[in-house]
């Protein structure tokens, strides 16, 4: 891959980064995107499955969608991408990574400074009182969702459209985006919003914005550079420029 000389210097200097991550990069653990060829939306449409409205209305198969997708992600491990941007954090003074993906990868593969914008798909909670569901609660192969003591239903604890982001979590994304010199948008489609809006609110900052996906998205216009690639074989090429020069 041909770094050019602007990103190569921009690599060794920067001091603050921000990333933020979506389904892609998990792609190459195994986990399907949302809008790919075999992408988890290709049979349902999101409105059918990620909203209150739709879980409320189907319930069973709301909870069986997101029960299938936990017992993929309990298959699968983080890859090179997951593992270099970790390594990363370790090298500068402050990597955030702002990730839209709910399956835990990022944490699994060492990542601390880390802001989950769409919440934990291994969090469920009581639609009536709020209180979360305990572990024990879960039967792995219960199609329907469990209730609460109180007799409410236990629900995904992954933010649904229309629903609001967690408390905070949007806000301090936007703090490291208009803090960081060097910003990576990295596996989005750049559909969904506000995650979407963090690339070119970093570029307004003076920050020098990449992209870096195997195709074009809808956030490309507002990129400084796009690598055309995957995150397991580009992040770990663009760490090693990053971290050399650290050492
Ligand atoms: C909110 C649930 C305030 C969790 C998800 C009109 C205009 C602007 C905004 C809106 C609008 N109408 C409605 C809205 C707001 C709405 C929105 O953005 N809608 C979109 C569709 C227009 N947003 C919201 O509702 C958000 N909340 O705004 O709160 C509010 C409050 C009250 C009332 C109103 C507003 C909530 C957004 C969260 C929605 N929840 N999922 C779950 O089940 O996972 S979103 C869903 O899409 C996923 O969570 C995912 O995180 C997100 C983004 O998808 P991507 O991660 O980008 O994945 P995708 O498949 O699309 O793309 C994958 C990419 O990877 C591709 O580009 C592919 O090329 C690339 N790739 C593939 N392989 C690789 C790779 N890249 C690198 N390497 C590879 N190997
Ligand atoms: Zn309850």
């Amino acid at each position: 891959m041909d770094v050019s000389p602007e990103l190569r210097k921009r690599l060794v200097t920067a001091r603050r980064v921000c990333v933020l991550t979506g389904a892609g990069i998990s792609a190459e653990s195994g986990v399907p995107t949302f809008r790919g060829e075999e992408g988890l939306w290709r049979k349902f449409r999101p409105e059918e499955l990620a909203t209150v409205d739709a879980f409320l209305r189907n319930p069973s198969l709301v909870w069986e969608w997101y029960q299938f997708r936990r017992g993929l992600i309990a298959k699968v491990k983080p890859n090179p991408g997951h593992d270099a941007l970790a390594r990363w954090e370790r090298h500068v003074d402050e990597l955030t990574l702002v990730t839209q993906n709910v399956d835990g990868l990022h944490r699994r593969a060492g990542s601390r400074r880390l802001i989950e914008l769409h919440g934990d798909i291994h969090r469920n909670f009581c639609l009536d009182c709020g209180t979360d569901a305990a572990p024990e609660l879960l039967a792995a192969e219960a199609v329907a969702p469990p209730h609460c003591a109180c007799g409410g239903r236990i629900r995904p604890g992954v933010v649904w459209f229309g629903e609001s982001l967690p408390q905070g979590a949007f806000e301090a994304a936007v703090e490291a985006a208009g803090a960081c010199e060097l910003f990576l948008c990295v596996g989005t489609s750049g559909a969904v919003y506000p995650a979407a809006a963090l690339p070119s609110i970093a570029r307004r900052a003076g920050a020098y914005v990449v992209e870096v996906n195997p195709t074009r998205t809808e956030v490309s216009g507002q990129m400084h550079a796009t690598l055309l690639g995957k995150a397991g074989e580009i992040l770990p090429e663009l760490v090693d420029i990053a971290v050399s020069a650290a050492a």
